[in-house]
């Protein structure tokens, strides 16, 4: 019996995919179909992926050209499988001419012709097509434009950036009102205080929200906007990035999972150095403040794992004109567990995040909120373990896939819920208008 491996996504299976199904079967008797795991797409850069490994698999299942159906799952496995399932050819694609000469010394390597004019791509970016604008300080947003070029189904319309910057020039520059009539949808990395309107505006002309948290300072206004988008059937979702990396979300499993047991703290810290006289003069240098650039995203783990019902905080700053905070820290005490924030511009500090619990802690390493590596720590260290998950660029890309796939299917499969964005809306209007805050 001549046995046939062939490998692939097979995503939103199309006639190109059959065909070179049928082209396969037809070198030999017996044919073997390796679908790629969601995981192992992830890491060789393939993201943009609408379909799960489940899916993919009954795709390939309802052919009914495939004997056999092994999943693939790390790099160097197809040299595994065909010593393992005594596999005779392995064929492939012509777009991968020459990729898979390697395979040669174990079995034959045929590349069949691939067909013209159909691809996975191509159905992706008929579906979903989105028109997107870009809202904020220009400086902020070249790097999600940069990033943003690379996913199928993306469209960049323009920006409306203050401030238009150089490296934005591949884009054109629109107005406010007239950006937002141009696109379907919007990513807002605007000054704090603008956020609330620009969104609301958007909302309320029907187009999907991606927006840097806080998206409001106030839970009322916070909870209003996620009403308008409820009611507009919107996608207003948050736009911190870390909550999209593969390690971060994996950790978040791993801790509501009982990993290291019950938690009774959670510490984070963000800072990043500016020069205090640029700091003086933050207006002019468009700087924010530690805790307009680095609160959310700190606060983020801490009612992610701990919830919202917190039963008393504190905050602790140091302030530029009574308005601009230099340093930043805050303390959570809840019914039985503690947190603390600390978040500086002009103070630098280990950017690490450590969850501790009964029966070990999570330490991440600085930068944590670029998370792509974590550790499990316990009192035996040789149970300790490691964790990497590969992070492709600044980590915009997963989750400009992430708003794509929540306007497809139409509600947000985000870890970020909306108590989450109201409480961190909530401890921001607490920081800029209560007189409750203790000065250094
Ligand atoms: N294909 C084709 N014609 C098309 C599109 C795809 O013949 N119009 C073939 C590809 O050449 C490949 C198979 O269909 O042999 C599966 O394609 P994808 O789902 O795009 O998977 P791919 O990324 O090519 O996976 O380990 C994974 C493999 O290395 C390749």
């Amino acid at each position: 019996m001549k046995k046939v491996i062939t490998y692939g996504t097979f995503d939103m299976i199309h006639q190109g995919h059959l065909n070179i199904l049928k082209r396969a079967k037809a070198l030999g008797d017996y044919l073997i179909v390796g679908v790629t795991s969601d995981d192992f797409d992830s890491r060789r850069g393939k993201i943009n992926v609408q379909q799960s490994m489940i899916e993919r698999v009954e795709g390939v299942k309802e052919t009914g050209l495939a004997d056999q159906i092994v999943i693939e799952e790390y790099e160097g496995q197809k040299i595994d499988d065909i010593n393992r399932f005594g596999v005779d050819i392995f064929a492939i694609g012509s777009d991968w001419k020459g990729k898979f000469d390697y395979l040669s010394e174990f079995c034959k390597v045929v590349y069949l012709e691939r067909t013209k004019g159909i691809s996975s791509t191509k159905i992706r970016s008929q579906n979903n097509h989105l028109k997107l604008g870009l809202i904020g300080k220009a400086k902020r947003l070249w790097k999600i434009a940069n990033e943003a070029v690379s996913i199928n189904g993306i469209d960049i319309v323009g920006t409306s950036g203050a401030g238009y910057d150089r490296r934005l020039k591949k884009l054109n520059n629109y107005s406010f009102d007239q950006l937002i009539e141009k696109v379907d949808a919007v990513f807002i990395e605007s000054d704090v205080k603008d956020r609330y309107e620009q969104i609301k505006y958007a909302l309320e002309r029907g187009k999907h929200v991606l927006c840097d948290l806080p998206m409001t300072i106030g839970r009322r206004q916070q909870h209003e906007l996620l009403e308008i988008a409820k009611k507009n059937e919107c996608i207003l979702m948050s736009g911190i990035k870390t909550a999209y990396s593969t390690a971060y979300y994996r950790l978040l499993l791993m801790v509501k999972s009982g990993e290291i047991g019950d938690i009774l703290s959670v510490e984070t810290t963000c800072t990043s150095l500016n020069e205090i006289s640029k700091i003086k003069k933050y207006q002019k240098n468009d700087i924010w403040s530690a805790m307009d650039a680095w609160g959310a995203t700190a606060l983020m783990p801490i009612f992610q794992i701990l919830g919202t019902d917190y039963v008393d905080n504190t905050i602790i700053s140091k302030k530029i004109d009574d308005y601009f905070d230099i340093f930043t820290k805050m303390d959570f005490v809840y019914k039985n567990a503690v947190a603390t924030i600390k978040i500086g511009k002009g103070v630098k500090s280990e950017g690490e995040m450590i969850i501790s619990g009964t029966k070990g802690y999570v330490y991440v390493p600085a930068p944590w909120w670029k998370t792509d590596y974590f550790e499990i720590r316990y009192e035996d260290q040789n149970k300790n373990k490691r964790f990497f998950y590969e992070l492709e660029g600044e980590g915009f890309k997963y989750e400009l896939v992430n708003f794509l796939r929540a306007i497809n299917h139409g509600r947000t499969l985000s870890y970020t819920g909306n108590d989450v964005l109201e409480e961190i809306s909530n401890v921001y209007d607490e920081f800029y208008n209560s007189d409750d805050i203790s000065l250094i």
